[in-house]
């Protein structure tokens, strides 16, 4: 057993015991009510989920058990004379509930690394794709192709003891995550760099690797990779992605079938699709204007257009938080740290300064500031990865973190299969109706 392996069962004894006594102490406490409205506007603030890796604020923003981004970025440990945190680092306190040690994260990069090798039959299955398939279903293909490999499935079909589950989800998650980032970077070189591969580097860290297999050899790219693939990587439970994943995986339904579903909702407009939607919205932008810079007011006339032909200002907007999400600020920092001068990055802070208010003033849309997906592209662009049609499958890697760390928790508290009740509109109708009576 893997030491990270061995520490986990242990908390997880633990946490099962906890959890077990919390809920027959306060099984029966009622903790909320909820309207009509919220049943028809997509459960909009009912807590009707655990999911124990990250817990999102609608001031403040996300906070990874308990640790907010700035911090994460201060505290995770980092490459050899690196700046910001390795990814590996925030899925063990993901996983643990506790911040890791250098040594603990050098440990799940070599971890990942032994467990890297992708089977050829995928690579097969991706090259059989028309080469206009959109990257996130490449991706979601690719993801399922590897299910050959699921070890749950396979000790499912032998028949395994219900406390043995997290011990094979735990497996495949960490096979899973290790081989994300060449699946990622084939369907990268396959669409735009001829078809020609890279390998992977056996001493980088996941990250570096990531950058590395995609042809990006260079500090500046590493670090901008290390970055993404930490912040992009957990929004609580009931995003779509990670929801799914995890409702999905309450069929017992093993972490490729799981996270292949969660990276399908990923890949709408309205989720992770937003990124590359952003550099599309700001391209077209420049191409009316004919290039350049644009001022102010034609980058407000711009929105006021987009608004007034029923379409999203994409970057803009979220279903929970309430603020400028600290996923953008982390990545505006990174962008005045690190960059200092960028045309788009440029464009990207004036729409700050010039789309909230318009948004605002629509009335309707409840959160006017910018989301994770208003900056991460530019910042791409920067460095030469302009293919804005793969930018969903960055996100996807870095989300497969978060999800599949829930996903082994979900087994190991031996959480039941997801059965939210419905109702037709008549039956609200009638129940309402008689509620009224008494
Ligand atoms: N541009 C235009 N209209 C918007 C908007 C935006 N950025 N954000 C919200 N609205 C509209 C909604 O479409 C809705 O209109 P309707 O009443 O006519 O149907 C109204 O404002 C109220 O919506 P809301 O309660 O403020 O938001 P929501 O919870 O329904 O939706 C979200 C949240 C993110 C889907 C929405 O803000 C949006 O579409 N944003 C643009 C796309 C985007 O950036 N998505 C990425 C989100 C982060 C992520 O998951 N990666």
């Amino acid at each position: 057993m893997d030491s990270l392996k061995e520490k986990f069962a242990k908390k997880a004894v633990a946490e099962n015991e906890s959890v077990k006594q919390f809920i027959a102490q306060h099984g029966e406490t009622i903790i909320g009510e909820y309207s009509v409205a919220q049943v028809y506007q997509g459960m909009r603030g009912m807590t009707g989920l655990v999911t124990e890796t990250s817990k999102l604020d609608p001031e403040e923003g996300i906070r990874f058990r308990g640790y907010s981004i700035p911090e994460l970025r201060a505290q995770l440990p980092k490459a050899p004379g690196g700046s910001e945190p390795l990814p590996e680092g925030i899925f063990y306190l993901m996983l643990m509930g506790e911040l890791p040690t250098t040594e603990d994260v050098n440990s799940i990069t070599n971890n990942w690394a032994r467990r890297s090798i992708v089977p050829r039959h995928v690579f097969d299955t991706l090259d059989s794709l028309p080469m206009n398939t959109h990257p996130m279903t490449e991706f979601s293909i690719g993801v399922m192709a590897m299910q050959t490999e699921s070890l749950f499935a396979a000790a499912y079909r032998k028949g395994i003891n219900k406390k043995e589950y997290w011990d094979y989800v735990y497996e495949d998650s960490m096979n899973l995550i290790a081989r994300l980032p060449r699946v990622a970077a084939y369907i990268y070189r396959r669409k735009y760099k001829n078809n020609e591969h890279i390998e992977p580097d056996p001493k980088l860290d996941w990250a570096a690797n990531m950058a590395h297999m995609m042809g990006y050899d260079v500090y500046d790219v590493q670090r901008l990779m290390r970055l993404y693939l930490t912040i992009h990587c957990d929004h609580e439970g009931g995003n779509v992605s990670a929801h799914t994943t995890h409702l999905v995986g309450s069929a017992l339904s093993d972490p490729y079938l799981s996270f292949a579903a969660g990276m399908n909702g990923l890949a709408g407009p309205l989720h992770g699709l937003a990124n590359q939607e952003v550099i599309a919205w700001i391209m077209e932008l420049r191409k009316e204007l004919g290039g350049g810079l644009p001022t102010k007011e034609q980058i407000a006339d711009y929105i006021k257009k987009t608004l007034a032909e029923g379409r999203v200002v994409p970057g803009y907007g979220h279903a929970v938080l309430r603020k400028t999400d600290p996923r953008f600020s982390a990545q505006q920092d990174f962008y005045k740290r690190y960059i200092k001068h960028d045309d788009l990055c440029e464009i990207v802070q004036m729409i700050y300064e010039v789309a909230p208010p318009i948004l605002q003033g629509t009335g309707k849309i409840k959160n006017p500031w910018p989301n994770v997906d208003a900056h991460s592209g530019a910042l791409l662009v920067h460095y030469g990865i302009v293919e804005y049609d793969f930018y969903t499958v960055l996100f996807g890697v870095s989300r497969a973190l978060g999800v599949l760390a829930s996903l082994i928790w979900d087994r190991a508290l031996g959480l039941p299969i997801e059965r939210p009740g419905s109702n037709t509109t008549e039956g609200l109708m009638k129940k309402l109706a008689t509620v009224k009576q008494k």
